[in-house]
Protein backbone atom coordinates (compact mmCIF):
# COMPACT_ATOMS: atom_id res chain seq x y z
CA UNK A 1 0.00 0.00 0.00
CA UNK A 2 1.21 3.46 -1.06
CA UNK A 3 0.36 7.27 -0.33
CA UNK A 4 0.54 10.19 -2.51
CA UNK A 5 -1.19 13.37 -2.68
CA UNK A 6 -2.44 14.93 -5.82
CA UNK A 7 -4.09 18.04 -7.45
CA UNK A 8 -7.90 17.35 -7.98
CA UNK A 9 -9.70 19.90 -10.58
CA UNK A 10 -10.11 22.41 -8.20
CA UNK A 11 -6.06 22.15 -7.56
CA UNK A 12 -7.06 20.90 -4.37
CA UNK A 13 -4.45 18.54 -2.33
CA UNK A 14 -5.63 15.78 -2.09
CA UNK A 15 -3.96 12.54 -0.11
CA UNK A 16 -5.06 9.15 -1.20
CA UNK A 17 -4.02 5.50 -1.22
CA UNK A 18 -2.39 3.40 -3.99
CA UNK A 19 -3.11 0.16 -3.67
CA UNK A 20 -1.00 -2.84 -5.54
CA UNK A 21 -3.04 -3.21 -8.84
CA UNK A 22 -3.10 0.65 -9.03
CA UNK A 23 -6.46 1.48 -7.47
CA UNK A 24 -7.07 5.09 -5.95
CA UNK A 25 -8.82 5.72 -2.56
CA UNK A 26 -9.25 9.32 -1.62
CA UNK A 27 -8.35 9.46 2.40
CA UNK A 28 -9.96 11.94 5.03
CA UNK A 29 -6.67 13.21 6.34
CA UNK A 30 -4.73 16.41 5.07
CA UNK A 31 -1.51 14.81 5.36
CA UNK A 32 0.77 10.89 5.66
CA UNK A 33 1.40 12.21 9.58
CA UNK A 34 -2.03 13.50 10.43
CA UNK A 35 -2.64 9.46 8.49
CA UNK A 36 -0.04 7.96 10.82
CA UNK A 37 -0.83 9.84 13.83
CA UNK A 38 -5.16 9.04 13.61
CA UNK A 39 -3.86 5.40 13.22
CA UNK A 40 -1.61 5.88 16.48
CA UNK A 41 -4.78 7.50 18.30
CA UNK A 42 -7.18 4.81 17.11
CA UNK A 43 -4.29 2.15 18.16
CA UNK A 44 -4.18 0.53 14.85
CA UNK A 45 -1.89 0.72 11.86
CA UNK A 46 -1.94 3.40 9.19
CA UNK A 47 -2.74 -0.03 6.99
CA UNK A 48 -5.67 -1.06 8.84
CA UNK A 49 -7.12 1.98 8.96
CA UNK A 50 -6.53 2.55 4.90
CA UNK A 51 -8.49 -1.10 4.92
CA UNK A 52 -11.32 0.06 6.96
CA UNK A 53 -11.92 3.37 5.27
CA UNK A 54 -11.93 1.36 1.78
CA UNK A 55 -14.46 -0.92 2.53
CA UNK A 56 -16.48 2.01 3.44
CA UNK A 57 -15.37 4.02 0.06
CA UNK A 58 -15.29 3.50 -3.85
CA UNK A 59 -12.01 4.20 -5.63
CA UNK A 60 -11.60 7.17 -7.92
CA UNK A 61 -12.55 6.94 -11.68
CA UNK A 62 -9.87 8.64 -12.73
CA UNK A 63 -6.96 6.16 -13.41
CA UNK A 64 -3.56 6.95 -11.20
CA UNK A 65 -1.63 7.85 -14.74
CA UNK A 66 -4.35 10.44 -15.10
CA UNK A 67 -3.59 12.48 -12.16
CA UNK A 68 -1.81 15.48 -11.30
CA UNK A 69 1.00 14.43 -8.57
CA UNK A 70 2.08 16.28 -6.01
CA UNK A 71 4.89 15.65 -3.42
CA UNK A 72 3.67 12.82 -1.19
CA UNK A 73 4.67 14.80 1.91
CA UNK A 74 5.43 18.06 2.46
CA UNK A 75 8.27 17.29 4.24
CA UNK A 76 9.30 20.38 6.72
CA UNK A 77 13.02 19.26 6.51
CA UNK A 78 15.09 16.95 4.14
CA UNK A 79 18.14 15.68 5.59
CA UNK A 80 20.58 13.61 3.66
CA UNK A 81 23.73 11.18 4.49
CA UNK A 82 26.80 10.60 2.83
CA UNK A 83 29.42 8.27 1.69
CA UNK A 84 26.99 5.05 3.29
CA UNK A 85 27.53 2.75 -0.22
CA UNK A 86 31.19 1.95 -2.16
CA UNK A 87 29.88 3.60 -4.79
CA UNK A 88 29.45 6.90 -3.18
CA UNK A 89 33.29 6.75 -1.74
CA UNK A 90 34.67 6.09 -4.99
CA UNK A 91 32.95 8.85 -6.73
CA UNK A 92 33.55 11.43 -3.71
CA UNK A 93 37.51 10.53 -4.14
CA UNK A 94 37.51 11.05 -7.46
CA UNK A 95 36.39 14.57 -7.42
CA UNK A 96 38.95 14.91 -3.77
CA UNK A 97 41.70 14.08 -5.87
CA UNK A 98 41.41 14.32 -9.56
CA UNK A 99 41.49 10.78 -10.02
CA UNK A 100 44.55 9.79 -8.22
CA UNK A 101 43.26 8.59 -5.26
CA UNK A 102 46.72 8.35 -4.30
CA UNK A 103 45.70 9.60 -0.24
CA UNK A 104 43.09 8.73 2.37
CA UNK A 105 40.47 11.07 2.31
CA UNK A 106 37.51 12.36 4.47
CA UNK A 107 35.05 10.17 2.94
CA UNK A 108 37.49 7.02 3.18
CA UNK A 109 37.05 7.95 6.95
CA UNK A 110 33.67 8.91 7.00
CA UNK A 111 32.78 5.20 5.43
CA UNK A 112 34.62 3.09 8.38
CA UNK A 113 33.85 5.86 10.80
CA UNK A 114 31.03 4.78 13.62
CA UNK A 115 29.28 7.90 12.84
CA UNK A 116 27.85 8.17 9.79
CA UNK A 117 28.01 11.33 7.30
CA UNK A 118 24.40 13.74 7.68
CA UNK A 119 23.61 16.68 6.43
CA UNK A 120 21.00 19.38 6.06
CA UNK A 121 19.40 18.68 2.44
CA UNK A 122 16.56 20.80 1.87
CA UNK A 123 13.52 22.43 3.01
CA UNK A 124 9.72 22.02 1.07
CA UNK A 125 9.68 25.09 -0.40
CA UNK A 126 13.51 23.74 -2.32
CA UNK A 127 11.38 20.50 -2.98
CA UNK A 128 10.42 19.65 -6.09
CA UNK A 129 7.69 16.87 -6.59
CA UNK A 130 7.15 14.47 -9.90
CA UNK A 131 7.21 16.20 -12.83
CA UNK A 132 8.49 19.62 -11.41
CA UNK A 133 11.90 20.77 -12.87
CA UNK A 134 14.96 20.05 -10.69
CA UNK A 135 17.28 23.02 -11.22
CA UNK A 136 21.18 22.92 -12.28
CA UNK A 137 23.00 25.29 -10.38
CA UNK A 138 24.04 28.51 -12.91
CA UNK A 139 28.06 28.14 -11.07
CA UNK A 140 28.91 24.43 -11.62
CA UNK A 141 29.80 22.74 -14.94
CA UNK A 142 29.58 19.28 -13.26
CA UNK A 143 26.25 18.10 -12.27
CA UNK A 144 24.88 14.79 -11.40
CA UNK A 145 21.43 13.91 -9.66
CA UNK A 146 22.01 10.88 -6.94
CA UNK A 147 19.17 8.85 -6.61
CA UNK A 148 18.19 7.40 -3.24
CA UNK A 149 15.68 5.80 -0.87
CA UNK A 150 14.18 8.24 1.33
CA UNK A 151 12.91 7.33 4.84
CA UNK A 152 9.72 9.33 6.14
CA UNK A 153 9.93 9.21 9.69
CA UNK A 154 8.02 11.00 12.68
CA UNK A 155 8.80 13.62 15.09
CA UNK A 156 10.45 10.41 17.57
CA UNK A 157 12.27 8.73 14.90
CA UNK A 158 9.96 5.66 13.81
CA UNK A 159 10.32 5.19 10.12
CA UNK A 160 6.84 5.43 8.82
CA UNK A 161 7.30 4.92 5.04
CA UNK A 162 9.97 5.02 2.31
CA UNK A 163 9.98 6.93 -0.61
CA UNK A 164 12.30 7.76 -3.42
CA UNK A 165 14.44 10.80 -3.42
CA UNK A 166 17.01 12.84 -5.84
CA UNK A 167 19.63 14.47 -4.10
CA UNK A 168 20.96 16.76 -7.16
CA UNK A 169 24.73 17.60 -6.32
CA UNK A 170 27.51 19.50 -8.04
CA UNK A 171 30.59 17.31 -7.90
CA UNK A 172 32.58 20.16 -9.06
CA UNK A 173 32.06 22.45 -5.84
CA UNK A 174 32.71 19.33 -3.33
CA UNK A 175 35.29 18.55 -5.58
CA UNK A 176 36.64 21.80 -4.83
CA UNK A 177 36.63 21.60 -1.03
CA UNK A 178 34.19 19.64 1.11
CA UNK A 179 33.89 22.69 3.09
CA UNK A 180 31.77 23.95 0.17
CA UNK A 181 29.10 20.98 0.70
CA UNK A 182 26.12 23.23 1.52
CA UNK A 183 26.73 24.60 -1.85
CA UNK A 184 27.01 21.41 -3.56
CA UNK A 185 24.03 20.07 -2.19
CA UNK A 186 21.14 23.33 -1.75
CA UNK A 187 20.06 25.55 -4.45
CA UNK A 188 16.43 26.04 -5.73
CA UNK A 189 14.60 22.72 -6.47
CA UNK A 190 17.63 21.10 -5.78
CA UNK A 191 16.09 17.73 -4.12
CA UNK A 192 12.91 16.23 -5.13
CA UNK A 193 10.90 13.54 -3.54
CA UNK A 194 8.19 10.91 -4.59
CA UNK A 195 6.09 9.59 -6.11
CA UNK A 196 4.39 7.65 -3.54
CA UNK A 197 5.44 6.68 0.01
CA UNK A 198 5.25 2.88 0.63
CA UNK A 199 3.96 2.01 4.11
CA UNK A 200 6.83 0.85 6.27
CA UNK A 201 4.65 -2.31 7.65
CA UNK A 202 3.86 -2.97 3.58
CA UNK A 203 7.63 -3.48 3.25
CA UNK A 204 9.32 -6.97 3.92
CA UNK A 205 13.20 -6.12 3.03
CA UNK A 206 14.05 -2.61 3.26
CA UNK A 207 17.38 -3.81 2.06
CA UNK A 208 16.33 -5.57 -0.70
CA UNK A 209 15.18 -2.28 -3.14
CA UNK A 210 16.53 -2.48 -6.31
CA UNK A 211 17.44 1.02 -7.12
CA UNK A 212 17.22 2.11 -11.27
CA UNK A 213 18.13 5.88 -12.74
CA UNK A 214 17.88 6.80 -16.26
CA UNK A 215 18.44 9.92 -17.67
CA UNK A 216 17.18 10.76 -20.79
CA UNK A 217 18.86 13.61 -23.30
CA UNK A 218 16.66 14.55 -26.59
CA UNK A 219 14.57 11.66 -25.58
CA UNK A 220 17.11 9.17 -25.87
CA UNK A 221 18.74 7.26 -22.94
CA UNK A 222 21.71 8.51 -22.46
CA UNK A 223 23.15 7.21 -18.90
CA UNK A 224 21.55 3.98 -16.59
CA UNK A 225 22.39 2.23 -13.53
CA UNK A 226 21.14 -0.22 -11.03
CA UNK A 227 21.76 -1.03 -8.02
CA UNK A 228 20.12 -2.60 -4.63
CA UNK A 229 20.03 -1.85 -1.05
CA UNK A 230 21.66 -4.54 -0.24
CA UNK A 231 24.75 -2.45 -0.78
CA UNK A 232 23.99 -0.17 2.04
CA UNK A 233 27.03 0.09 4.61
CA UNK A 234 24.69 0.67 7.68
CA UNK A 235 21.22 -0.14 8.86
CA UNK A 236 18.36 3.02 8.28
CA UNK A 237 17.58 2.71 12.07
CA UNK A 238 21.17 3.92 12.70
CA UNK A 239 21.04 6.48 10.51
CA UNK A 240 17.45 7.52 11.98
CA UNK A 241 19.28 7.38 15.27
CA UNK A 242 22.42 9.93 14.65
CA UNK A 243 19.97 12.60 13.07
CA UNK A 244 17.72 12.30 16.26
CA UNK A 245 20.59 12.98 18.71
CA UNK A 246 20.07 16.06 20.90
CA UNK A 247 17.76 17.52 17.75
CA UNK A 248 14.17 18.59 17.16
CA UNK A 249 12.74 16.42 14.39
CA UNK A 250 10.02 17.21 12.72
CA UNK A 251 6.95 15.06 12.31
CA UNK A 252 7.38 13.69 8.39
CA UNK A 253 10.94 14.54 8.36
CA UNK A 254 12.62 13.23 5.25
CA UNK A 255 15.77 11.38 5.20
CA UNK A 256 17.74 10.63 2.04
CA UNK A 257 20.02 7.60 2.78
CA UNK A 258 22.92 7.63 0.23
CA UNK A 259 23.25 7.34 -3.27
CA UNK A 260 24.83 3.90 -4.68
CA UNK A 261 24.58 5.29 -8.73
CA UNK A 262 26.83 7.67 -9.93
CA UNK A 263 26.62 8.64 -13.63
CA UNK A 264 30.22 7.94 -15.32
CA UNK A 265 33.18 11.01 -14.20
CA UNK A 266 32.69 12.57 -17.76
CA UNK A 267 28.55 13.21 -17.81
CA UNK A 268 27.30 16.37 -16.41
CA UNK A 269 23.13 16.90 -16.22
CA UNK A 270 22.35 19.54 -19.35
CA UNK A 271 19.08 21.84 -19.33
CA UNK A 272 15.95 19.43 -20.93
CA UNK A 273 17.43 16.28 -19.78
CA UNK A 274 14.76 13.93 -17.65
CA UNK A 275 15.80 11.89 -14.70
CA UNK A 276 13.77 8.61 -13.58
CA UNK A 277 14.41 7.21 -11.01
CA UNK A 278 12.35 3.69 -10.01
CA UNK A 279 12.51 1.92 -6.70
CA UNK A 280 10.77 -1.43 -6.60
CA UNK A 281 7.29 -1.67 -5.01
CA UNK A 282 7.64 2.29 -4.60
CA UNK A 283 7.51 3.59 -8.12
CA UNK A 284 9.18 5.66 -10.54
CA UNK A 285 10.05 9.32 -9.76
CA UNK A 286 10.55 11.26 -12.29
CA UNK A 287 11.80 15.30 -13.37
CA UNK A 288 12.61 17.77 -16.02
CA UNK A 289 16.19 18.89 -15.64
CA UNK A 290 16.40 23.39 -16.21
CA UNK A 291 19.01 25.27 -16.25
CA UNK A 292 18.21 28.06 -13.27
CA UNK A 293 16.64 30.82 -13.77
CA UNK A 294 18.72 34.00 -12.81
CA UNK A 295 15.89 35.93 -12.48
CA UNK A 296 12.86 34.08 -10.82
CA UNK A 297 13.09 34.67 -7.18
CA UNK A 298 11.38 31.32 -5.17
CA UNK A 299 8.43 32.97 -4.58
CA UNK A 300 7.32 34.02 -7.92
CA UNK A 301 8.49 31.44 -9.57
CA UNK A 302 5.46 29.41 -10.95
CA UNK A 303 7.01 25.94 -10.78
CA UNK A 304 7.93 26.59 -7.37
CA UNK A 305 8.21 23.33 -5.66
CA UNK A 306 4.77 21.97 -6.61
CA UNK A 307 3.98 21.56 -3.04
O1 LIG B 1 29.85 13.53 1.10
C1 LIG B 1 29.11 14.06 0.38
C2 LIG B 1 27.74 13.66 0.05
C3 LIG B 1 27.60 12.27 -0.44
C4 LIG B 1 26.20 11.94 -0.79
O2 LIG B 1 25.34 12.77 -0.91
C5 LIG B 1 25.85 10.53 -0.99
O3 LIG B 1 26.68 9.64 -0.75
O4 LIG B 1 24.72 10.28 -1.37
MG1 LIG C 1 23.47 11.97 -1.79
Amino acid sequence: MRIIRFSDTNSTPVLAALTDQNEVYALPYEDFMALVNEAEHRETSPLNLIETLMKESEPLSTPFEKLELLVPIVAPEVWACGVTYERSREARNYEATGGRNDQETCYDKVYDAERPEIFFKSTAARTAGPEVPVYLRSDSNWQIPEPEVALVITKSGKIAGYTIGNDMSSRDIEGENPLYLPQAKIWRNSCSIGPAIRLAETVENPYDFDITCRIFRDGELAVQGSANTVQLKRKFDELVSYLLKDNVVFDGTVLLTGTCIVPPNEFTLEDNDRIEIEVSSIGVLSNPVKAQKQAASALEDSEYSGV
